[in-house]
């Protein structure tokens, strides 16, 4: 593989205060308009968010950070 190809990486956040359609459409918003971020899906059942993402332009580290900022911070699953 060239390192000069897109990267794509998908994890699954879990974020419980999304409580309605209103949450998950700033969340989508939110981190959807993050450069390097290719898809965001959020749940308002699961409160799961599904974000797809090149890892070379966009980190996990930030995508938490504005998911922080707009208020829905991450859970912390494992220890
Ligand atoms: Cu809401």
């Amino acid at each position: 593989m060239e390192a000069t190809m897109e990267q794509e990486q998908e994890i699954t956040l879990t974020a419980p205060d999304i409580s309605c359609g209103h949450c998950v459409a700033t969340v989508q918003n939110a981190v959807g308009g993050l450069e390097g971020v290719q898809s965001v899906q959020a749940d308002v059942d699961t409160k799961h968010v599904t974000v797809r993402f090149d890892p070379e332009r966009v980190s996990q580290a930030r995508i938490e950070a504005v998911l922080e900022d707009e208020g829905y911070p991450v859970a912390k699953i494992d220890g």
